[in-house]
């Protein structure tokens, strides 16, 4: 099965920032799809949960020098 999520992705200021979070969230396994929002500050991604999670998720977001507070 898979799952879809919305998370933050605050700090993207421009259309390069939303294919750079797009392309290495693509790279993840696990990850199907990836669709980042600039206007709204979010990122629905579409996961197969046996294989990542969403804090996995989140965690490369920040790795790459965007901000994704946790959800609560
Ligand atoms: Mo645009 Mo984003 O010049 O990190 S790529 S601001």
């Amino acid at each position: 099965p898979t799952a879809t999520v919305t998370i933050p992705v605050q700090g993207m200021t421009c259309a390069s920032c939303v294919r750079t979070v797009e392309r290495n969230l693509l790279k993840l396994p696990g990850v199907l799809s990836a669709d980042v929002n600039l206007a709204t500050g979010r990122a629905t991604v579409t996961y197969i949960p046996t294989e990542i999670t969403v804090r996995d998720i989140q965690q490369r977001v920040r790795d790459i020098g965007y901000e994704s507070p946790d959800l609560t």
